[in-house]
């Protein structure tokens, strides 16, 4: 194989990686709620609202909200805010009388780049007992999703280098 072909490769391959470096940095993160996450409140809320770090579609997310028994409690009206410019907020309308103790929200989004996250948090309220522990995959940290594209962009710059130096063998 010609040592051009070779670097062509090289380079081709760079730019692959880069651009799946740029599509997996759009997934949409949960970045609040309300309520938050482990929240102990007075009464029960009777709507959720959930933020995400980027657009989402119309349809193909889901808000769904059980009790420490399973028992679903919202309507099963999950809708994405037209009212929010960026289309990043959702909202899901709870049953009314829902007395104390520890609900889950369980949540899955369709970003406007066709990738689906997904995640729970809970919250109680007034007496409950004990709060369900949240495994780590709930509310993803900040910040996350940056060491892939940074590993992505590392290697990138790799390739290019292997492209360079097979293009310096060629000239000589
Ligand atoms: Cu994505």
């Amino acid at each position: 194989m010609p040592a051009r072909r070779i670097a062509l490769a090289w380079s081709l391959l760079a730019l692959l990686v880069f651009a799946f470096a740029e599509t997996a940095s759009a997934h949409s993160e949960l970045v609040s709620s309300n309520p938050k996450d482990g929240a102990s409140l007075a009464a029960a809320p009777t709507k959720i609202t959930l933020i995400f770090s980027e657009e989402l579609q119309a349809d193909g997310n889901l808000i769904t909200v059980t009790d420490a028994g399973g028992a679903q409690v919202d309507n099963g009206d999950t809708t994405l805010d037209l009212n929010d410019p960026n289309r990043v907020t959702l909202t899901a309308s709870l049953k009314g009388g829902l007395g104390a103790g520890t609900y889950t929200i369980s949540w899955k989004n369709l970003s406007a780049d066709g990738h689906n996250q997904e995640g729970s948090l809970s919250f109680s309220v007034a007496a409950a007992t004990a709060t369900t522990a949240v495994g780590p995959t709930s509310v993803p940290a900040t910040g996350a999703g940056d060491s892939m594209p940074r590993a992505a962009i590392l290697l990138s710059a790799l390739l290019l280098g292997g492209a360079g130096l097979s293009m310096r063998r060629w000239a000589r």
